[in-house]
């Protein structure tokens, strides 16, 4: 079970880091409070996140000099109110106001309520209030405080309602508990070790952990899975023996209300429980995970539920039992729902042993052929988890048609945060706008619904990152990639924010307190926004994907997958290049989509540039909406790439002096090897398509 097919090295691009006791605050340094702290704060209500929001306002109004009550307490001048709307009365005159006046606004809006994490902010007065229905909805008020800081008390503002519109914001973690001798301790992980496990056991110092459930708060994340989808031999038993160590995590992060999730495998009742099989059919089968949810339950009342990755990548699944994705879902489904928690069950399921000379097989259907025949037959608690492209987290592809397929399904979307394919956190990729992107997209065209809908409130199964954080003193190895994980986390609350006023919170959260804050932000803007696209310019080119080192999937290698089984192709030769996926003469995936994009992807000239060659096999001469041709934008792009990364490393250079030196040097050293290996990138890639084409660049610059 423990041998999951993963090829080759796979968190092998750093070496282990060195151990420390100190790291870097995030978007929460204590300068964030200040606007807080420095104020008179009455907090109203009770419940263990009360306590939360009251301890976060202690701490801040000690640094700063603020005052703090907790009702009752009638000797109040607040200037900030946070209160739960049905604690009653409050001592504060105006703040009791805007509590009676929101009654009646609230109520005639929707359900009538704040919702399970939502809150609404009124100033007015003098007065900022905070209302909120839930302790969940006052501690994300809270957070929306300290992200406005002092604009919370420059101006009276109406009354407005903020409530997230994903109920379901998690970090799936790839940590092993283990070292495994392929992936490592955290797969595909290059920010250091695991904040939970080191060397096979759980770390015992939970400070870590307690900085990481404010940052997570913060952000709007609610949920977490604790260990690797490939579960191997030690992770399997931390559905059993092992449990206590879950149950410690779960106690830490509860306070902040993030919820724990396990993945599992779905040999469990055999490699853990010693039965013959794990078939879904069998009542020993149904019986054993009924009886390992009950023990969950009993040590982790409000435990989130499973994560699995079954039949793909040599993880165990019900396919060993002739049985369909389905039932394997709904057999954990079952042993979950007397409690409410949830299966996140994996679409990835696709053949990686496949013949590359077999031209009929295409991994990009893969997950579709699987599951829309099963639509409408998962149980109400399956959420099935779809990463957000057809073939896997490249920086270009389309959206995944089976987002679009499955009306009757709850369903989530997947992204990267960790950088498995967008530089590793050695080069600088802000993903914001790609993922701002991919829940906008409109998949039956402008006006309908979007990937957002689908998988928006109670019913929608959310928005799921894998998680960029480790144990490295800025938490994801780059600095800068921590923007990554606070956009996740605000682009599930809102799907609609504007990625780069999303950058901007991050920017002014981490540097409250900077010399010259303009000057950073445009900076930081001048670094970040373009960085994705800077990152696709000189990598694989117009969607065609992969183009990366097997195994550790850093840096180029043409054709590294080029021969191999794993199904990623670009199918380059002398007169062209690109996958034929047409319905008239390719492997028919365009015919997975609803119109309009059917239609667009199937048509060589409606497809946008950025996706051709996803979508079609073209000479190197054919001519791009852009005017130039298929070689001729590939050089240009590879050239401009890497102007724009030496541009970046200058921009980053004056920032010298403005912020702390050792996340200067962090970057500034980063951004060498971000030159060094965009240059790799340019090189081969440029050199390897004028040897098969013999087309010459037309601006007579060096190819090798
Ligand atoms: O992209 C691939 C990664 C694997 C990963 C797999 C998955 C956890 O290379 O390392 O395994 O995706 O998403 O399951």
């Amino acid at each position: 079970m423990s041998t999951a097919a993963t090829d080759g090295p796979v968190s092998g691009a750093e070496p282990m880091p060195v151990q420390t006791t100190t790291w870097h605050a995030a978007w929460l340094p204590p300068e964030a409070f200040r606007a807080l702290g420095t104020r008179g704060v009455l907090v109203h209500g009770s419940g263990p996140l009360v306590d939360t929001v009251l301890d976060e306002v202690t701490r801040a109004c000690a640094r700063y000099g603020g005052r703090v009550w907790r009702s009752p307490s009638w000797e109040v001048d607040a200037d900030l109110v946070l209160a739960l709307r049905d604690a009653g009365p409050l001592a504060n005159a105006t703040a009791e106001a805007v509590r009676l006046a929101a009654t009646p606004a609230v109520n005639g809006r929707g359900d009538g309520t704040l919702g399970d994490e939502g809150f609404l902010t009124a100033r007015t007065a003098g007065v900022t209030v905070v209302l909120a229905d839930t302790p969940a909805g006052l501690l994300y008020g809270l957070f929306h405080v300290v992200r406005l800081g002092a604009a919370t008390f420059d101006a009276d503002r109406p009354a407005r309602r903020h409530r997230p519109a994903l109920s379901r914001r998690m970090l799936d973690h790839w940590d092993n508990v283990a070292v495994h001798p392929v992936s490592g301790q955290v797969e595909r992980g290059y920010a250091g070790g695991s904040i939970f496990w080191r060397d096979g056991a759980a770390r015992r110092d939970t400070a870590r952990v307690r900085d990481y459930r404010r940052l997570l708060a913060a952000c709007g994340i609610n949920a977490i899975a604790v260990n690797n989808v490939n579960v191997h031999d030690t992770e399997a038993r931390l559905l059993t023996d092992r449990l206590g160590d879950v149950a410690e995590i779960a106690d830490v992060l509860r306070p902040y209300g993030v919820r724990v999730h396990l993945a599992v495998t779905f040999a469990a009742p055999v490699v853990l429980g010693g039965l013959p099989t794990a078939d879904p059919y069998d009542d020993r089968v149904r019986a054993w995970w009924a009886a390992a949810a009950g023990r969950v339950y009993e040590r982790i009342p409000d435990f989130g539920g499973f994560l699995v990755k079954a039949d793909s990548e040599g993880q165990p699944g019900p396919f060993t039992y002739g049985r369909d994705h389905a039932d394997g879902a709904n057999l954990l489904a079952g042993a979950l729902a007397p409690y409410g928690g949830v299966v996140h069950w994996r679409a990835f399921v696709y053949d990686h042993r496949q013949d590359w000379r077999d031209r009929s097989t295409d991994r990009a259907r893969a997950a579709y052929d699987h599951f829309v025949p099963l639509d409408g037959r998962f149980a109400d608690n399956v959420v099935l988890q779809v990463k957000f492209g057809p073939v896997d987290f490249q920086p270009r592809e389309p959206v995944s048609p089976l987002l679009l397929a499955m009306p009757a399904t709850r369903m989530a979307v997947e992204v990267q945060v960790t950088q498995e394919y967008t530089g590793q956190q050695r080069h600088v990729c802000w993903l914001g706008p790609w993922w701002s992107e991919v829940l906008r997209f409109a998949p039956r065209g402008d006006g309908g619904g979007t990937v957002a809908d689908v998988v928006a409130g109670a019913r929608g199964g959310g928005l799921v990152g894998v998680a960029n954080t480790g144990d490295d003193p800025f938490w994801t190895g780059h600095p800068l990639a921590q923007a990554n994980l606070y956009a996740v986390g605000r682009l599930a609350w809102d799907p609609h924010l504007d990625p780069g006023a999303v950058l901007d919170e991050w920017i002014g959260l981490t540097w409250p307190a900077t010399g010259d804050p303009q000057r950073l932000r445009r900076t930081l803007h001048e670094v970040m926004d373009d960085s994705w696209r800077t990152y696709e310019c000189y990598t694989a080119p117009l969607g065609v994907g992969f183009m990366v080192r097997p195994g550790h999937h850093y840096g180029p290698d043409v054709d590294g997958y080029e021969y191999t089984p794993w199904g990623t192709y670009h199918f380059a030769d002398r007169d062209g290049v690109g996958v034929d996926r047409t319905r008239a003469t390719g492997t028919g995936f365009t015919g997975q989509y609803p119109a309009p994009w059917s239609k667009v992807y199937e048509s060589r000239e409606r497809c946008p540039d950025e996706l051709l060659l996803f979508f079609h096999h073209v000479p190197y001469h054919h001519v791009l909406h852009s005017g130039r041709t298929v070689i001729q934008h590939i050089y240009d792009t590879h050239f401009a790439g890497v102007e724009q990364v030496v541009a970046m490393r200058e921009r980053w250079r004056r920032l010298a002096g403005l912020i702390e030196p050792d996340v200067h040097d962090r970057v500034a050293e980063r951004l060498d090897e971000q030159v060094r290996s965009a240059t790799e990138w340019r090189d081969q890639v440029n050199t390897y398509f004028f040897r098969k084409s013999g087309v010459p660049d037309a601006h007579g610059r060096r190819i090798w």
